[in-house]
């Protein structure tokens, strides 16, 4: 089943020029980009995106971590990868949560750590099920920036008040 999911190279990623070996890693997958953009992280973005793990003791650093404020660079590579089972081969790819843990040979076994603090610093996010998929996608992305219609969308008018356009 053609399926999509959100993927993150996390700030550490980007701080360890990560981004061209992550990008090739997932190319083994054989599975598209529909969407990729840099995203600057807001708190509310950050908290949104990690909400299901607000009670977690780490909360607060995995918030920072997001954000970029562990690692100053405060900037998210985003992207939507469609295709056949996308989820399960990305998930596998990425390896699991815990670096220590994760295969040696996935993204995480490769690039992860765990920082004094406890935060697992695994270099990239991957959606977990397609519940998440959608939540996440909807969060990270607005329709128009990505190139299928991957969900149902509906046309509002807006007001253009206060909007960034070209000079
Ligand atoms: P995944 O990112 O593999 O879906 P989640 O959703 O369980 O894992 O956790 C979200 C993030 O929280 C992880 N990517 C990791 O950065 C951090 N994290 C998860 N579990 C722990 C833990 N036990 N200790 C420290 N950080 C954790």
């Amino acid at each position: 089943m053609n399926q999509q999911t959100l993927v993150l190279i996390k700030p550490d990623g980007l701080v360890k020029s990560l981004t061209g070996n992550i990008l090739t890693r997932l190319s083994e997958t054989k599975l598209q980009i529909i969407a990729a953009k840099m995203v600057n992280v807001n708190y509310e973005l950050a908290v949104e995106h990690y909400k299901q793990m607000k009670d977690a003791p780490f909360f607060d650093e995995l918030i920072s971590y997001l954000q970029g404020t562990l690692h100053d660079r405060r900037k998210v590579m985003a992207m939507v990868y469609w295709g056949e089972d996308a989820i399960k081969k990305v998930r596998q790819l990425a390896g699991a949560t815990n670096p220590e843990e994760a295969e040696p040979t996935s993204i995480r076994g490769s690039y992860g750590r765990i920082t004094s603090k406890g935060v697992y610093e695994n270099v990239l996010h991957a959606s977990s099920d397609i519940t998440e998929a959608e939540r996440e996608i909807k969060l990270w992305f607005r329709p128009e920036e990505i190139i299928m219609d991957i969900y149902p969308v509906k046309k509002i008018t807006v007001s253009t008040l206060g909007q960034k356009v070209w000079a």
